[in-house]
């Protein structure tokens, strides 16, 4: 057995940001016209009248002020109110599959090594382009990666699963490398006309390299890999293949993403807390003593709880790092691009911990030490 390690991340950020404001103005004049057209229905009783969206909930509820999209100028049309992505050729690389190349250069040029290296791709994340074939071949094939590929879904917990695929597959030399790509476009299954989830999500990739620890020059060695699951019908989204064998059911809200927040939110805190902890004493790590918490970015109270059940205390700032302010929740990637963004000023031997929990319910625990 190989002891793997984490040895470059890449992001890649979409061009377009967008504001709550924005996001609110559109929602409220959706539901000002759909008011207004429905008014007579609604006097009478028959059809209920929308509640406007406002910026204050959604920063105190969630800590997200923005996010950024692939597609804007859908987004934040009333009568659109949807991603605006027209469908590329058999012949180009799909947009999703566009974004983990840009984020997987990214992490191979800090990787400063040739592609020649890794032996495997997977693409881990929420939302496949197409049933097939898979994205993960579509990547290798753009950066001319030889080896295997494949896609994985594990809706948010897809990256530590994949971290963790990854890091198996080194230590049983099936790879002396491995690509992990975690390209998002959550704008494409959000319901925008829906008050309560319109703002949750955005869209993202990231890539990670695993590899070999004796062929790694700097990095992270990865003490410890743990995933979870436990059923909950909380997190749901419909949308399949089986669809158009009942159509009635097409265009239902369900086929689009649809959550009980409030549950989630009560449910996972305890799940995801003490999942971590029990983790950390069967790997010998004093949790308090971690110096960072690279958690999945959905909501900064849901964090912010997690944080203080781990360390004990109030977590000082910058040690429970919150990227979702800028970047919402996008999914498999939260925990990722925090991570990418807050290790630079880490000593070796310093402890951190990436942990991903979502839809399923799945959760997923990566403890890693500064080499
Ligand atoms: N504006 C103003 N008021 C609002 C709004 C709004 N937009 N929305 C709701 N309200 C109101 C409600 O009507 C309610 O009013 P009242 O008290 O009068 O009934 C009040 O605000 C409180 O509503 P909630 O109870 O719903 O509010 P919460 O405090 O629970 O906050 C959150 C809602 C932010 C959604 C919160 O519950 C949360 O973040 N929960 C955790 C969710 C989570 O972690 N989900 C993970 C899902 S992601 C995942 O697993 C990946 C899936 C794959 C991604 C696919 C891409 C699409």
């Amino acid at each position: 057995m190989h002891q793997a390690v984490i040895a470059a991340t890449g992001l890649y950020t979409p061009p377009h940001s967008l504001s709550n404001t924005e996001l609110v103005t559109t929602f409220n004049a959706y539901v000002e016209r759909f008011n207004a057209a429905n008014a007579q229905a609604i006097a009478a009783g028959e059809v209920a009248a929308l509640t406007p969206s406002s910026v204050e909930f959604i920063e105190k509820a969630s800590g997200i002020k923005s996010r950024f999209v692939m597609n804007k100028s859908g987004l934040v049309d009333p009568d659109v109110m949807r991603p605006d992505l027209p469908e590329r050729t058999n012949e180009e690389i799909s947009i999703l599959a566009e974004m983990a190349v840009e984020a997987a250069k990214q992490a191979i040029e800090r990787w400063g090594k040739d592609v020649s290296q890794i032996g495997a791709v997977i693409c881990a994340a929420s939302n496949m382009q197409r049933a097939y074939p898979a994205m993960a071949i579509e990547v290798q094939q753009a950066l001319g990666i030889e080896g295997f590929a494949f896609d994985m879904n594990v809706a948010c917990s897809s990256a530590t699963f994949g971290i963790k695929t990854a890091a198996d597959f080194v230590a049983s030399g099936s790879a002396r490398a491995v690509l992990m790509v975690n390209p998002e476009i959550c704008s494409g299954h959000l319901n925008f006309r829906d008050r309560d989830s319109h703002f949750i999500f955005g869209d993202v990739a990231t890539a990670v390299i695993v590899e070999r620890e004796e062929d790694a020059t700097d990095g992270w060695e990865i003490l410890g890999t743990r995933l979870k699951t436990q059923f909950s019908n909380n997190i749901r989204n419909n949308f399949g293949f089986l669809n158009r064998a009942a159509p009635e059911g097409i265009g239902a809200s369900d086929k689009l993403f649809v959550q009980e927040g409030r549950k989630v939110f009560r449910e996972v805190v305890p799940m995801v807390a003490e999942m971590i902890v029990q983790h950390a004493a069967d790997l010998g790590l004093d949790p308090t003593a971690l110096t960072r918490l690279w958690l999945h970015q959905a909501n900064s109270n849901m964090n912010e709880m997690i944080g203080k059940r781990v360390l004990g205390r109030e977590p000082a700032p910058g040690e429970n790092v919150i990227i979702l302010d800028e970047y919402a929740n996008t999914s498999s990637a939260g925990s990722i691009i925090a991570f990418h963004k807050a290790n630079d000023d880490f000593a070796s031997g310093d402890t951190g911990l990436i942990c991903s929990f979502g839809a399923g319910y799945s959760a997923g625990t990566v403890f890693v030490r500064k080499r």
